[in-house]
């Protein structure tokens, strides 16, 4: 069931309409008189003005129109499209509705219901995707490249692109294999071995999110303690947060490390509530002190999570406020989605969380349960993100053509995450669909290099905060550390003044220039050596 677009809907998709198309025009112009001008240049930060401003597709006003209109009914299917169970049921949408419904539920008959009737009712979306390849193509080869796979790497700045987050899922895969044993192996004991066996991929439905990306609301059936001690969202709700006192609370660690408030406006503009588009976003309006988020929370620990990743942005956008127009952006779209992210590894450290009241005892036992939930939060995700896409690339670059779609689509997330459809799927379905980054036409690799960058940006406040002698970068709490706060102040306001390269020169003080593995796996070092011993002493399978 899709929703009906309303009067208010029409007129502001006409306002983007009107924008981009103004938009085009005018960059097509002055990116005309610029690319003759700028060879009597030589100055670098003019000619790194002009790469930005005049990189990637290049539309005629008609193809603009044309691609707004289509990203509008994309974008329109996955918010407004509503399943219902039957009489006496409520409907549910995608997000929050059945998200959060996958998340809560242990039920192998509610998961199937919700993870293939979702993407039943998304897979209208095809032929709207296949036309927006087509269009961005076309947009692509008006501005010299071959496809617009090429454009969305490019943005990246990292000519290899390809082989480096080959090589990062490499660097990782070993640690993934053993998380996704011991997953496989205590699913298999909760749902049985005719539904989990024990050496194949796991059915997508079990993994406790929508599109399998997280498993982290798996952890209380992987490692359960009476009345689920531990469980964090338990202890949010008995301590009776609200969403405003969260959002208050996220703000308030930003300061501790002598960043700024939220503005006045951030608190009268952004939006909490269940009402309208729910992923969780963050816009710069341009204008001054007019930052802005949008997401649908209640109060758990996933939103208490988005809220920190979400003013991560808007820290990120006042922090180079200063800089020209152009530069105002992350040193490049991984940055961005990092630093929210580092931040919450720091809130989510076993000190800081007493000092919120979220857990009373420091345990070795609470250690474990706390790097098995970072670890079922940020392992799957790399998989995830890699294998989305690799298969995004793939279609816009014809690799693989639109009667192969959903088999593709299935090949990739059973190689990078070791899982499978729980029933049969054809090219009559279009699971890609599914995801909001899909229907955004949002480029996603930018996760998948955050999940990387956001462990050595939390290791080098770490360091700037003078913490040594933690023996793992998990327990380091930077609550309060102002050098912390100027280290990630430094790495934000160069905005994109900087190829992102330099920026990461500066932030670890000289000792990387590149994307790594060795902060993330020194963050999960403990785990990791649990894992292997859980492994040995059950004899649990590995491999799918
Ligand atoms: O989309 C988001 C953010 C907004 S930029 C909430 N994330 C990805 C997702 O939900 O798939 C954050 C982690 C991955
Ligand atoms: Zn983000």
């Amino acid at each position: 069931m899709t929703g009906v677009i309303s009067d208010q809907d029409k007129d502001i998709e006409e306002k983007v309409n009107r924008l981009s198309e103004e938009r085009t025009v005018w960059r097509n112009s002055r990116c005309a008189d610029l690319s003759k001008r700028s060879k009597f240049n030589h100055d670098q930060v003019v000619h790194r003005m002009i790469y930005l401003l005049c990189r990637g597709p290049k539309y005629t006003p008609h193809q603009a129109r044309q691609l707004t209109a289509i990203l509008a009914k994309l974008q329109n299917i996955y918010t407004e499209t509503r399943v219902c169970r039957g009489v006496g049921f409520p409907c549910y949408s995608g997000e929050p509705g059945l998200e959060r419904t996958v998340r809560k539920s242990k039920d192998a008959a509610v998961l199937l219901w919700a993870w293939e009737s979702w993407r039943d009712s998304v897979r209208i979306a095809k032929p709207l995707y296949m036309s927006l390849i087509s269009l961005q193509n076309r947009g692509a080869k008006n501005n010299g490249y071959k496809e617009i796979g090429e454009c969305w790497r490019e943005e990246l700045e990292t000519p290899n692109l390809k082989h480096v987050v080959e090589q990062l899922y490499h660097d990782v895969l070993p640690f993934f294999t053993l998380l996704h044993a011991f997953v496989r192996h205590k699913l298999s004991s909760v749902y049985g071995k005719d539904l989990v066996p024990l050496h194949k991929p796991i059915p997508a439905h079990l993994l406790g999110n929508l599109w399998s990306q997280n498993w982290d609301s798996l952890i209380d059936i992987l490692l359960p303690y009476e009345d689920s001690k531990y469980n964090l969202d338990n202890k949010i709700k008995a301590l009776n947060w609200t969403v405003k006192s969260m959002a208050k609370r996220a703000e308030q660690f930003y300061i501790s490390l002598g960043l700024p408030p939220m503005t006045k406006k951030f608190w009268s503009h952004s939006k909490f509530d269940n009402s309208g588009a729910c992923h969780g976003t963050a816009a710069n309006m341009f204008a001054k002190e007019d930052y802005r988020i949008v997401m649908c929370a209640e109060n758990s620990m996933e939103d208490y999570y988005v809220m920190h990743h979400e003013m991560g942005h808007v820290q990120y956008y006042m922090a180079y406020s200063d800089q020209p127009a152009v530069f105002q952006d992350g040193a490049n779209s991984g940055f961005q989605e990092a630093v929210g992210d580092a931040i919450m590894l720091a809130v989510m450290s076993p000190n800081h969380l007493r000092r919120l009241n979220l857990i009373d005892d420091l345990s070795s036992e609470f250690e474990i349960y706390l790097l098995l939930l970072q670890a079922l939060n940020k392992i799957p995700q790399l998989g995830f993100g890699l294998a989305l896409e690799k298969w995004r690339w793939d279609t816009m670059s014809r690799d693989v053509s639109s009667s192969n779609y959903n088999s593709h689509w299935w090949i990739l997330r059973r190689q990078y995450q070791g899982i499978r459809p729980p029933t049969f799927r054809s090219e009559q379905h279009f699971d890609p669909a599914a995801k909001f980054h899909i229907a955004d036409n949002t480029p996603y690799i930018r996760y998948f290099l955050s999940g990387f960058l956001q462990m050595q940006i939390f290791e080098s406040m770490c360091n700037a905060s003078g913490q040594t002698e933690l023996r793992s970068l998990h327990r380091c709490d930077i609550y309060n550390s102002k050098a912390a706060g100027n280290k990630l102040r430094n790495m934000m306001s160069t905005g994109s003044s900087k190829q992102w390269t330099y920026v990461m020169y500066d932030l670890t003080s000289g000792n990387e220039t590149s994307y790594s593995s060795k902060s993330l796996l020194n963050y999960f070092k403990p785990l990791i050596i649990w894992l292997e011993e859980q492994i040995k002493k059950h004899q649990i399978p590995v491999n799918w």
